[in-house]
């Protein structure tokens, strides 16, 4: 596939307003964007850091995915995601490359991208996530 940068690296947090704060205040970071995701069932704050951003994730429910990594290895980073061109493509090689994938086709995430995700235990443990942004 053709992987171009670390589009964002999603860190899981209880408390979105208090890491927000440690960003901002600590890091110097500006929160550009703070968007729910309704579907995943999280509330999201973004920040750039040079060409990269930092996505937090706090859950807005108690079954939803953050919720469940919360509960089972707290805070810390959730997932990693790469920009990709061509994102139906990318994922169909990866599911070729015998990669177990979450999403069968991609679909629609934050900031509207187009987004799909590969299972960690099939990525040495790491929620990997493949994203392109369309508008571009
Ligand atoms: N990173 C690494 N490992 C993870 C993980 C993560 N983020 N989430 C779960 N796992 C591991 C668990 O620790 C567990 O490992 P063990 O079997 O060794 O204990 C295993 O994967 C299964 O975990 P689980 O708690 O039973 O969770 P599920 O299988 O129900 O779900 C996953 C795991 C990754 C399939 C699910 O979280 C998912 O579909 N994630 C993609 C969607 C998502 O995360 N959305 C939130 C962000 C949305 C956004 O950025 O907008």
């Amino acid at each position: 596939m053709q992987t171009t940068h670390i589009e964002h690296i999603g860190i899981a947090v209880k408390d979105l307003n208090k890491a927000i704060r440690f960003y901002e205040d600590v890091m110097g970071l500006h929160c550009y964007n703070i968007e729910e995701v309704v579907d995943q069932k999280v509330r999201t704050a973004f920040f750039m850091a040079g060409e990269t951003k930092i996505e937090l994730l706090e859950s807005t429910s108690g079954d939803g995915p953050v919720a469940k990594f919360l509960e089972k290895r707290g805070e810390g980073v959730h997932h990693i995601a790469f920009a990709v061109k061509g994102i139906g493509e990318a994922l169909s090689q990866a599911q070729e490359n015998g990669i177990q994938t979450i999403d069968k086709e991609p679909r629609k995430g934050a900031e509207g991208l187009d987004i799909a995700f590969l299972h960690p235990k099939s990525t040495f443990g790491v929620l990997t996530e493949l994203c392109e942004n369309k508008k571009k």
